[in-house]
Order: C-alpha cells, then structure tokens, then sequence
C-alpha cells in the first residue's frame, strides 16, 4: 500500500534533520509551508541560529488552486525532480540542487533559495536585473540543445521523451492555454469590464487558426525536454543571480514554447506597467528595460544555441549548410507566437498574473488587460510570418501609444 500522506509540519523536520550534513544535529529548527502556487505543498526549514535551510516541495494528488475535483498524478513530483537534476547538470549555476527525494512520498528536497526573489514581484517593484537575459539565454540555450537530436544521441533521446511523459501537466497546458480562451469554457476567468474584447476571441476565425497550429506543435513537436512553465513566477532572482525552479510540467515539446513563456511574462509585466510606476519617466524607464531584455533574452538564447550547435553537434545531417539557419528561424516564429498565446491566456483563462491582477486602480487595470490582449493576439497572428525579435518591441509599443488612461 502507498505510503503517501501530505506531511505535517514536524514529519518535515524530521525529514529536514535527516539529510546528512546538512544542518547541525542538535539545531533547533523551524518550519513553515510557503506553497503560494497552484498545486503543491512547499516547507521552509531553517536552522535561523546557523542561517541555514532548506526547501521540501510535496506534490498533492490534485490541483490545489480548484481542489479534490481535479486530480492530479503524483509522478509529477518524479517528473520535476528529474528535470531539475538534469537541468542543473546543464547549468549548475542557473538551477537549485536536490539533496533528496522520495517518490512514494512525492517529495524534493532542495537547496534553499530565500536570498532571491521571485522575479515577478521584483519586476512589479521595479527591480532591475541587468544579468537575467544572460542567464536565461545561456539556460535555455544549454538545456534545450542537449536534451535535444542535435546535441543527444538519438536512441537515448527517444528514451528521454517516454521518461517525461506528461500527460495531466500537459493536459492543463493544452486546455487552459490553447483550448479555453478561445470558446466559452467554465474554465475561463475574466472580468466583466473585457467580456466584450474576450468574446472577440471566440469568433475570431484567423486567430483560432494560428492557435490550432501552435496547439498542434504543443501536442506532437517533441524537440526537447522543455521547463513547461517558465514564467517569472518560475525564477528566483537577484541583480547578480538567476534560478529557476519547478519544472514539473517538463515533457518533450517546441522549444519555442520555452522562450516564449519568458517573453510572454516580460510583456505581462510590460503590459501593467502603468499600474506600477509613479510617473511617465519611470513609466518609460521600465518599459524600455523590458523590451530591451525581451530582446536581449533572444540574443543570449541564440547565441549560445548556435555556438552549441557549431561546438557540439551530434547529428551529422545537422552540419548540412543552411539548415541551421532554418532551424533558427523556426525557433524565433515557434516563440513569438506561443509568447502570445501564453499572454492571452493569463487575461482569459483560469489562472492569471499578479502583476496585472494586482493593480488596485480599476481603469488602469483594465487597460492592462487590454494591453496584453492586443499584444498577445498581434504576436499570435505575427509567429508564423516573423523573421526579426525586434518585430516584438514594434508590437508592444503600438499598444502603448494607443492607451487611453494616463498616469
Ligand atoms: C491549474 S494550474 C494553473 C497554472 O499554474 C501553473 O503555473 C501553470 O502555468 C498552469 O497553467
Ligand atoms: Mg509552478
């Protein structure tokens, strides 16, 4: 019989206590559940004397944002821990190390990361992060190359896809990002003040297209062994550090979608900046930061790619000329369009951002939304005819120019 139970406060002290080396055996130490996501239970314990802790993620049989009516396999606690040992092989610096694990249990024990911030509330406070598109770039560059035909042996490859099979993770990604939004679903969660720019979506036919399409790569492109949910509320930062966790909807998917979960939460941000910041100059000042790292973040990521590719490329056919141009370019299109589709669905869809739903003036906060659906659908609609990262910039910038509320 399963052994599985979610974990009272002192069984994580213990399990705490039980790492080796970790903390000093007589260290008093204390414990609290942190867990502010949407499906799982997340301790702090420290040792405050020492200055010492660590974090203990226990997955819950069911998506804890709905409840027991929406079950949830447990294998997704394997599935995460396992993304972030090979992703942490990758990247070292740019991913928490794991101590110890039980899957009956469906914990992660991991290194302990409350020096940063989640970089989501960095970026509604206005916090700089001159290093991020760096790391970032240099993360999803490394992690998708090696895990992919290009930079793995094929054969082992195929084995890596049928370990990360996914399919509850991947069926919230597939209702809730490419199917919801665009019908009129119970899932959908939306404010009346849109309803009439949300509907718009359901009978707009050449947007659904380009949806069906993006959906399709979602469902059958098996390029790599993606994050799956790389949000800002994803990465612990700080000015000089960048970490990113929970990947527990990892599964072999596009690459773009990787890439442009990262853009689609700068230009979340983007989009509610007129919530945050106190006057025009800031207003301006921040938002140039953020197209310029929407930018950079492509930079980084193909830069490193390509030089991975030239350096360490497995597949011979891959030395083809031209082809990893091509292969690049498919990329760049892959991400601008599921950018958009993952900004249309934190307005329309069940779950939401706090950097938009947060802001406490109604009209602002309704511009927000209408910002990011504008450009959500544009890059939608955009991807697959792209050739340039800055056509993004141009996107989010005619949306601007046409707010009506001023600060
Ligand atoms: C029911 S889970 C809702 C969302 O939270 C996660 O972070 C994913 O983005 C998912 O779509
Ligand atoms: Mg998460």
């Amino acid at each position: 019989m399963s052994q599985y139970h979610p974990l009272s406060l002192d069984e994580a002290v213990a399990l705490a206590q039980s790492i080796p080396g970790h903390f000093r055996e007589d260290a008093e130490l204390s414990v609290r559940e942190i867990g502010d996501g949407n499906l799982n239970l997340v301790f702090h314990v420290t040792d405050e004397a020492d200055g010492k802790g660590l974090i203990i993620k226990q997955a819950l049989p069911y998506a804890k944002v709905v409840g027991e009516s929406w079950p949830l396999s447990l294998d997704r606690a394997r599935i995460e821990r396992e993304a972030l040992q090979i992703q942490h092989a990758y990247a070292p610096d740019l991913v928490p190390a794991v101590y110890s694990y039980d899957d009956e249990l469906a914990i992660t024990v991991m290194e302990d990361l409350s020096d940063h911030t989640i970089m989501r509330k960095g970026l509604i406070e206005g916090q700089e992060y001159p290093l991020f598109a760096k790391h970032i770039g240099r993360f999803m560059a490394s992690t998708l190359f090696y895990t992919s035909d290009l930079g793995m042996n094929q054969q082992e490859k195929k084995l890596r896809v049928a370990q990360f099979i996914n399919p509850d993770l991947c069926k919230i990604t597939e209702d809730l990002i490419f199917e919801d939004p665009y019908r009129d679903s119970p899932n959908n969660n939306f404010s009346e003040d849109i309803r009439q720019d949300a509907e718009a979506l359901w009978h707009d036919d050449e947007l659904r297209l380009e949806i069906a399409l993006l959906r399709e790569k979602f469902l059958t492109h098996a390029e790599a062994l993606l994050h799956g949910d790389l949000h800002t509320g994803s990465i612990f930062a700080t000015p000089d550090s960048t970490k990113v966790i929970d990947p527990e909807f990892a599964y072999y998917g596009p690459m773009g979608f990787d890439i442009g979960a990262v853009i689609a939460n700068l230009l979340l941000n983007y989009a509610a900046q007129p919530g945050w910041s106190l006057s025009l100059e800031e207003l301006q000042a921040r938002r140039g930061r953020l197209l310029q790292m929407v930018e950079s973040v492509w930079r980084h990521f193909e830069s490193n790619f390509r030089e991975l590719w030239n350096r360490d490329v497995v597949d011979v056919t891959a030395r083809t000329a031209g082809y990893q141009d091509m292969y690049v370019q498919k990329i760049l299109r892959d991400t601008i369009g599921f950018a958009g589709a993952k900004m249309i669905r934190r307005i329309v869809g069940l779950s939401h951002v706090a950097d938009i739903d947060t802001i406490e003036d109604a009209a602002l906060q309704r511009q927000a939304k209408q910002a990011a659906l504008q450009i959500g659908t544009a890059l939608v609609r955009r991807g697959r005819f792209a050739s340039s990262i800055e056509e993004i910039a141009a996107i989010a910038k005619q949306a601007a120019k046409e707010e009506q509320v001023t600060l």
